[in-house]
């Protein structure tokens, strides 16, 4: 990063109603961040506007702007975020050369081998069909694949910190957390130890703030 932000109270975050979107949330609140939320839903008219599509071509929630600055990436932006605005109390993640680097391999493997490589595909064949086909087989098999992933997170928070990578929250638990609550709504299963780390992790109060932000709006009864 180059620029610094110019404008802190221009934050405008889109996108509500996924575990995606939940992330960027969770970490605004961690970070103690005001910001304006656009509620766009995955896959409404609201994802088509020019507005929107002028901001990315992807098309893809969670977007965030900073003054002119633009992201995408769920994980993208809460390394944004805590390098632009962290602090040695809030940064979600740690300044050392190598734990930072631990810290984003578990993003990148939470992103790619859980979320992408796992959860998405049962999201696309079994809760989505309409669009991306029926596919039994490899939604139960990306159900086993998650399970196969579980190991390595059981081996971490087998060490015993109250945080998957030590004694303060990272971008790593943010990104975690949301993948193995995800699994546990689509019926796939966890291991105890995940589930107890998950319930401990999602009590915070940050947690609470972001579930709010990140709710589809009801649409007005007047
Ligand atoms: N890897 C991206 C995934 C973003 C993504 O696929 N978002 C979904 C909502 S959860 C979306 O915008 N889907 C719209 C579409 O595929 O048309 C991230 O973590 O931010």
């Amino acid at each position: 990063m180059t620029e610094q932000p110019q404008d802190p109270g221009r934050i405008i975050l889109w996108g509500v109603g996924t575990p995606r979107t939940l992330r960027p949330h969770w970490a605004l609140a961690e970070l103690g961040l005001d910001y304006e939320c656009q509620p766009i839903q995955t896959r409404s008219s609201a994802m088509q506007t020019p507005e929107f599509t002028g901001l990315t071509a992807r098309k893809k929630i969670p977007l965030l702007q900073d003054g002119a600055f633009t992201l995408t990436e769920s994980a993208a932006i809460i390394t944004y975020l805590s390098d632009a605005y962290g602090d040695e109390r809030t940064a979600l993640l740690p300044s050392s050369v190598p734990a930072r680097a631990q810290c984003l391999e578990w993003c990148f493997f939470v992103l790619s081998e859980l979320d992408s490589g796992s959860l998405y595909v049962i999201r696309r064949h079994q809760y989505l069909p309409q669009i991306y086909g029926e596919a039994p087989e490899a939604c139960a098999g990306a159900a086993r694949y998650f399970a196969d992933q579980m190991p390595s997170v059981e081996r971490q928070l087998d060490k015993g910190h109250p945080f998957l990578l030590g004694d303060r929250l990272t971008a790593a638990d943010i990104m975690l957390t949301s993948c193995l609550t995800w699994a546990v709504r689509f019926g796939v299963g966890i291991p105890d130890i995940a589930a107890a780390y998950a319930a401990r992790i999602t009590a915070r109060p940050a947690y609470a703030q972001a579930m709010a932000r990140n709710t589809i709006p009801q649409p007005s009864m007047e």
